[in-house]
């Protein structure tokens, strides 16, 4: 086994990548090199891939930031490594691909923070959300404090620092931290089913959805729908938007099915 690999597991299937984060000893805690291999992971995608899957080795998906490594670190350095943290988990956000996250058992703290980063969460019913960072004495630093109410909303996200609230996985798909949950033992492979399904999209859609559709949601009403009408004829005017739209007026693609 490889420095990496003993850090994390990366295995391309098909056109997904996966990242396995392989410290189940450790419940997945995220100690620094970790967290800098996840990101050369995320560096310079090869055009094969067209989605990411983040999921945990093991029962867990993470237990957060790796307090063994906290302890030592003053408070330039505790600036320094939130940043590192910030800058990693952009990576995630702002990626080329969708990056899907499957989760199970503890998502707390920073792992809490890793899943907000992706665009699509996937829980199974083990998965549990937490917050232990004000028994612990400290604040997020993943920018947990910046995605996490624009899923589940501030006053929640206040209630689970200040009094250690945790939430299920049933409770988790209620509250806005999943968008899916499965049945027992199901959220990597229900998180694969939708990473081939999203790679197989217009690589220009996916551009909108990960890049100018966040930046819209936060932009004032006007600007927001100026930067619409441009993303759409951006999209629509491309080779890729004419053939998909010319195949189902030829009959030749799925129709849109009621659930
Ligand atoms: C760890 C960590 C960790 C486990 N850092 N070593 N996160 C937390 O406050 C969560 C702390 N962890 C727990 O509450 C529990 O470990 C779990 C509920 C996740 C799992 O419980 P369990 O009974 O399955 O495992 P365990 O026996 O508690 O842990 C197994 C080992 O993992 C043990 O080490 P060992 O050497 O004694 O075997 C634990 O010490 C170790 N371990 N979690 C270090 N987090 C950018 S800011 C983000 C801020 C945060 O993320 S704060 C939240 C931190």
């Amino acid at each position: 086994m490889t420095a990496v690999d003993a850090l994390l597991k990366i295995e391309t299937i098909g056109s997904v990548l996966t990242l396995g984060l392989n410290r189940p000893h450790k419940r997945n805690a995220m100690n620094d090199g970790l967290v800098l291999t996840l990101q050369d992971a995320l560096t310079d995608i090869s055009e094969a891939i067209g989605a990411v899957v983040i999921h945990g080795i093991g029962d867990h998906f993470s237990a957060g930031l790796d307090l063994s490594e906290l302890s030592e670190r003053d408070a330039t350095e505790g600036l320094r490594h939130s940043q590192m943290w910030h800058r990693v988990f952009d990576r995630i956000q702002y990626c080329r691909v969708p990056v899907i996250a499957a989760l199970t058992g503890a998502v707390i703290g920073g792992g809490l923070e890793l899943a907000c980063a992706a665009h699509i969460r996937v829980a199974d019913p083990s998965a549990y959300y937490a917050l232990p960072e004000g028994s612990r004495g400290i604040f997020v630093g993943g920018g947990g404090s910046v995605r996490l109410p624009r899923l589940i909303g501030v006053a929640r996200m206040a209630d689970m620092m200040l009094t250690g609230r945790v939430y299920s996985a049933t409770e988790g798909l209620t509250f806005g931290f999943s968008q899916y949950l499965t049945e027992a033992g199901g959220a990597y492979d229900k998180a694969m089913e939708l990473a081939t399904r999203v790679s197989q999209n217009a690589p220009l859609t996916n551009f909108a959805v990960l890049q100018a559709l966040p930046m819209i949601a936060e932009a004032n009403p006007q600007t927001g729908l100026l930067m619409e009408s441009l993303m759409a004829t951006v999209a629509q005017s491309d080779k890729e938007a004419k053939k998909r739209i010319r195949d189902f007026l030829d009959r030749k693609t799925a129709k849109v099915k009621p659930v």
